[in-house]
Parts: C-alpha cells; sequence; structure tokens
C-alpha cells in the first residue's frame, strides 16, 4: 500500500476553472476512472476522473476552489500489487489502451446548446454515448435537456429516472446525484413506484386554481397507509371479480325474530354476523381460499384457522380489524365481536394486533346502499367478498313469480391462486349457505 497524490490531468485550455461538484468524500472506495469532482469554466462543464483505484485518504479540494493541470484534488491509499498486476495485464494486451479516461465534457446549460445525446469520452478515446440503454419511461428529449454531469446521467439511467422530472439544487440549477436520490425517495414513498416500475409516466401537476376555486386537504394517515396496501395489491394481484348472489328471505325473517329476542339484552345482529358465519363454511369447503402465495411466490401456505377481516369505514378512512377464531364463535359472539371492533376503529382505539392475522376479508356496503361493486383483495389474502344491499325481487319458482330478498355477492379473488371456476363454486356454496340457514345446524 502506498500514498499518491491524484492530480488534474491535462484538461487544454481549461486554466483556473471553479470546482463546481465534488463527487467523493474521504473514506470512499474509487476505481480508476470514476469521476472525483466537476469543474466549470465561463464555456463548460467538465468531470475530472481519477487515474487510480484506492482508498481516499485526504482530500485537497472543496467547492469553490479554482484548480488547473497539476493541482493535488486528492490523497489515495493505493494497493501496488494491483496496479502492478493492472500494469502487466495492460501490457499484455494486444491493444494499446490509455491508462486514464480523458476528462469528461458536459454542456453548460447557459453557454452551450444541450448536447443531443449524452457524450462522453471513453477509456478508448472514443466518443460513446450513454453506456445504458434508454428506459422505456425517459422522455429521451427532456432527459438530455436536463443540466447534469455525465455520471448523474449515467446514475439516473441505471435507476431508470427520467431527470426531466427533477430540479437541480446545485448551483444554476444542476441536477447532482442526490437530487436523484431525493426523487426516488419521494416517488417510492408516494407511491409512485408501481407507475414507473410499468413504464407509467407520472401524474402531470396541474394548476386546478385555474379552473375554479378549489381548497387543498392533505390525506389522513390512514388515508395514505390504506391507499399504498390497495395501490400495491391492485398492480401486483391479477383479480377477478365474481357476482352471483343469495336467497336470504328465510335468514333474514330469521335475523328480525331473534333480533325481538336479544333486543332486551341490548343485542343486535346484522345479516354480517351470518355473512360471517357463511364465509368461514365456505373456507372450509375451499381450503385455498383461506390461503397466501409466500413472499417468493413459488408456495401456497393453507391455513388452519379462520380469521375473517371487516372493513369499517371510519371518519379518517378504511380500516381492516380481524375477528379472531370466527369458526369457534356463536352469532351473538360474532354480532358483538363486529360491533365491538367497528366501536374502536371509529373512536381510534384498535391496536396494530387487532389489525393482523386476518385471513379473508367481508367489505359490506349492505348498510349504505348499492347494487353490486368490485373489492381490491387485501393481499396477502387471495379472495375478498363485497357484500351490496339486499332487495326485494320477484322470482321465479316453477310456476310463479314470488316475493323473495335477494343478496349481492362480489367475489374478487387472486387469479394466480384461483381458477374462475372454483370462483363461482365458492360463490354457489356461499349462496346455497345463506339461503337455507338449517344448514347452520349441521
Ligand atoms: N342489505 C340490507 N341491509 C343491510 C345489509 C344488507 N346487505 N347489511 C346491513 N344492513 C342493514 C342492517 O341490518 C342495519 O339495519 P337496521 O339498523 O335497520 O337493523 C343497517 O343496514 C346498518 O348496518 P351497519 O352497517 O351498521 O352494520 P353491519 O353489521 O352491516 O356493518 C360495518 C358493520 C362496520 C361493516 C359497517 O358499518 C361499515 O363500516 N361498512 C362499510 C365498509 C366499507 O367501507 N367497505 C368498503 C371498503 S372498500 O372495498
Amino acid at each position: 500500500m502506498s500514498i499518491k497524490e491524484i492530480v488534474v490531468p491535462d484538461i487544454g485550455d481549461f486554466d483556473s476553472v471553479e470546482v463546481i461538484e465534488v463527487l467523493v468524500a474521504e473514506g470512499d472506495s474509487v476505481q480508476a476512472e470514476d469521476s472525483l469532482i466537476t469543474v466549470e469554466s465561463d464555456k463548460a462543464s467538465m468531470e475530472i476522473p481519477s487515474s487510480e483505484s484506492g482508498k481516499v485518504v485526504k482530500m485537497k479540494v472543496a467547492l469553490g476552489d479554482h484548480i488547473s493541470e497539476g493541482s493535488v484534488i486528492l490523497m489515495m491509499e493505493v494497493d501496488d500489487k494491483a496496479t502492478s498486476t493492472e500494469k502487466t495485464n495492460e501490457e499484455k494486451s494486444t491493444e494499446p489502451k490509455a491508462k486514464t479516461a480523458p476528462p469528461q465534457r458536459t454542456s453548460s446549460h447557459e453557454k452551450m446548446a444541450p448536447a443531443k445525446s449524452t457524450p462522453s469520452m471513453s477509456s478508448a478515446g472514443k466518443v460513446s454515448v450513454d453506456k445504458v440503454s434508454p428506459t422505456a419511461n425517459i422522455d429521451e428529449i427532456r432527459f438530455s435537456k436536463a443540466y447534469a454531469s455525465p455520471s448523474v446521467r449515467k446514475f439516473a439511467r441505471e435507476l431508470g429516472v427520467d431527470l426531466g422530472n427533477i430540479k437541480g439544487t446545485s448551483r444554476k440549477g444542476r441536477i447532482n446525484k442526490a437530487d436523484v436520490k431525493g426523487f426516488v425517495k419521494k416517488t417510492l414513498s408516494s407511491g409512485m413506484a408501481g407507475g414507473a416500475a410499468l413504464g407509467i409516466k407520472p401524474m402531470p401537476e396541474i394548476d386546478f386554481s385555474q379552473f375554479g376555486e378549489i381548497e387543498s386537504q392533505p390525506l389522513s394517515k390512514i388515508n395514505k397507509l390504506t391507499g399504498e396496501f390497495l395501490h400495491r395489491s391492485w398492480v401486483t394481484v391479477p383479480h377477478v371479480t365474481q357476482f352471483d348472489e343469495a336467497d336470504i328471505t328465510e335468514m333474514e325473517s330469521f335475523r328480525k325474530q331473534m333480533g325481538k329476542e336479544l333486543e332486551k339484552d341490548g343485542i343486535k345482529i346484522t345479516p354480517l354476523a351470518f355473512i360471517i358465519w357463511a364465509v368461514v363454511a365456505s373456507l372450509k369447503a375451499f381450503p385455498r381460499f383461506n390461503s397466501s402465495l409466500d413472499a417468493s411466490g413459488e408456495n401456497l401456505i393453507l391455513k388452519k384457522y379462520f380469521n375473517i377481516g371487516v372493513a369499517v369505514d371510519t371518519p379518517n378512512g378504511l380500516v381492516v380489524p380481524v375477528i379472531r377464531e370466527a369458526d369457534q364463535k356463536s352469532l351473538v359472539e360474532l354480532s358483538q365481536g363486529i360491533r365491538e371492533l367497528a366501536t374502536k376503529a371509529r373512536e381510534k382505539k384498535l391496536k396494530p394486533s387487532d389489525m393482523q392475522g386476518g385471513c379473508f376479508t367481508i367489505s359490506s356496503l349492505g348498510g349504505i346502499g348499492g347494487t353490486k361493486f368490485t373489492p381490491i383483495v387485501n393481499a396477502p389474502e387471495v379472495a375478498i367478498l363485497g357484500v351490496s344491499r339486499s332487495k326485494m325481487e320477484p322470482v321465479w319458482n316453477g310456476s310463479e313469480f314470488v316475493p323473495r330478498l335477494i343478496l349481492p355477492l362480489s367475489l374478487s379473488y387472486d387469479h394466480r391462486v384461483i381458477d374462475g371456476a372454483d370462483g363461482a363454486r365458492f360463490t354457489t356454496h356461499l349462496s346455497k349457505m345463506l339461503s337455507d340457514i338449517r344448514r347452520m345446524m349441521v
């Protein structure tokens, strides 16, 4: 090991130019030809590459310094053995190669017209366009017009980031590496990553106030969290929704009869308790609906427990508390469980553990209205049941139309795990359970 001075090489007619970017820091490991600093004259800017590989032990320049050929940029700890091996290899090579890449020039956004692509001098001395192939979601014209150095352009391309979307924070609006990292971080946390990964351009920023009066309201914490989960499920789970309906005429008359008896004890039973019971019976008959794919997507984890999530509408947004061991609970216990969790949810008293461990979710909009809807699977669960408002309808019994109370059901499922035929079998079974409550006794 030895300590070497890394100096500014021949930079042509650049003399006493200002350091506008320091691209490495003490302690960094650097490869030969990695860019160390960017300098700028009144004509153009240029990246100065390293002539050696090693570890930066001392920086000798700082932002704003003026440097010329021969100025010391930094002190580097160099592995002499590696250098001599490299040299031997280079000598063996039949093609002569320049040891140090010439400095990389980039256009100045003020003095020079923006380059069509991003030319940089390769180590063989030839002009090469970006080494990384263009990414689908990069607008090449905006990318080329962006004010950034070749290394920042390369970095952005590697991440698939369109520099045209970034506002530079360096002098004169130049985009630096930190700006690219900040943009990626912001994009990931705003849930835009799914779109970028799919090659979808970000939503344009529109000033809606130009069309009329507006009010900006921040999303609640629950809105943001739920939005992230739903977005992930929407883009990663291939959804199919199976519609069906159940004749709940008998179930409703039984519920009303029971309701009267239980009213004096302050207990109220809604259709949802029956639906949870029927869902559990259907999960037992179709165990694949009570499963999750593991993170690798290669194995199906079948669950032997029956924890049912119930979507609850609260003033702050949608939450999904879980009724544990629903298979062990009576209708009254299920009703009390729903009420307790819904109250806790609306009073913001749910604990994280109240929302974990679900196997299957029910989203009931029956108390509100609507005919059908397509719920989004609460991944990693593989299916969700949407329940809409029941309605009295004329049903043909073979000889005449009779009034029957019909409950609309919408089952969305993960098509990677559940086939269409099984989707239809599940809702048929569920409908049968709800239509004939004598089955509850069996
Ligand atoms: N058809 C007709 N009436 C229904 C019904 C249905 N499918 N489901 C419930 N009702 C009735 C109830 O019987 C009750 O009527 P009464 O007061 O006359 O007895 C009334 O509607 C209100 O019920 P409820 O909504 O208070 O109770 P619930 O047990 O049905 O539901 C809960 C509880 C917490 C699920 C519900 O309040 C809720 O928050 N629903 C919204 C869920 C949601 O936002 N889903 C969308 C998620 S996005 O996928």
